[in-house]
């Protein structure tokens, strides 16, 4: 419970950073990095339409024409993070690796997302065992310009503050099944949302066939699915909206146990304890 202590909120509220004129370092990646950049980014771009859900299409040429998306640049967290604040108030916060669940769960409480900076080895453009930027500009960053998804997220974040262990588990497992692994449905048609799969050329394919199990979206039962983190998922579970997947969550959530609520200002930008 001691992370709940105030002192925590107010810090966690004022190292979003811009309100200390804070900007991220800037990159500037070696001719192989973009390379590596390059392409995974051409091969992504031809599924994208095919794919990829209709909130992601109609935000990725956005990041194409104001972040400098594009095959020769990787581009540079601060101009994304800029790009999101404007569109939802998410901003973005550089990370060297990967952080606890509780963490980086807290982050997203207050539309925080801890992105990594550094791209994955040149010798295999198509693997990474660990996020990096391909998979945090590709996969995440898109999404959090859409409004009904970050406000997903950062319920996600909110039921995580001074959540037991055992609740945290839960909470990344839906996180997992959702922003890393999530599917929609579009017109009765399957399309994908999750950042694992929006960062995937394989699996990004895979996914949508009839070879792994699709399930709906049930927080109740998602939270407690077992998953593997090193192959294609077995399984994967279908939101009818990201409204709707909202609204089972929050569902969900109001059933967890706290001695206290939370509510986000979205005003000042704080967590208030109710
Ligand atoms: N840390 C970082 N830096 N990036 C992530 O995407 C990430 C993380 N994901 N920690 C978290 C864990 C996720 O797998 C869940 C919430 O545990
Ligand atoms: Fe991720």
């Amino acid at each position: 419970m001691s992370f709940l202590q105030d002192k925590n909120l107010e810090s966690f509220a004022r190292t979003r950073g811009e309100e200390n004129g804070e900007q991220i370092p800037r990159v500037e990646y070696s001719e192989e990095e973009v390379q590596t950049w390059q392409t995974i980014y051409k091969e992504l771009v031809d599924l994208y339409p095919t794919h990829a859900c209709a909130e992601f299409n109609y935000i990725f040429p956005l990041l194409q024409q104001n972040c400098g998306y594009s095959p020769n640049n990787i581009p540079q967290l601060q101009d994304v993070s800029e790009f999101l604040k404007d569109c939802t108030g998410f901003t973005l916060r550089p990370v060297a690796g990967l952080l606890s669940s509780r963490d980086f769960l807290a982050g997203l409480a207050f539309r925080v997302f801890h992105s990594t900076q550094y791209i994955r080895h040149h010798s295999k453009p198509m693997y990474t065992p660990e996020p990096d930027i391909c998979h945090e500009l590709l996969g995440h960053a898109p999404l959090f310009a859409d409004p009904e998804f970050a406000q997903f997220s950062q319920e996600i974040g909110l039921a995580s503050l001074g959540a037991s262990d055992d609740m945290i588990e839960q909470l990344a497992t839906l996180y997992w099944f959702t922003v890393e692994y999530g599917i929609c449905l579009e017109n009765g048609s399957k399309k994908a949302y999750g950042a694992g799969l929006l960062s995937s050329f394989g699996e990004l394919q895979y996914c949508l066939t009839d070879e792994p199990g699709h399930d709906l979206f049930d927080p109740s039962v998602t939270c407690i699915t077992k998953y593997p983190i090193t192959s294609f998922q077995p399984k994967y579970f279908i939101a009818e909206s990201f409204a709707d997947a909202k609204n089972k969550l929050m569902t969900w959530t109001s059933t967890i146990k706290r001695p206290f609520q939370v509510r986000y200002n979205p005003y000042t930008q704080r967590v208030e304890m109710l």
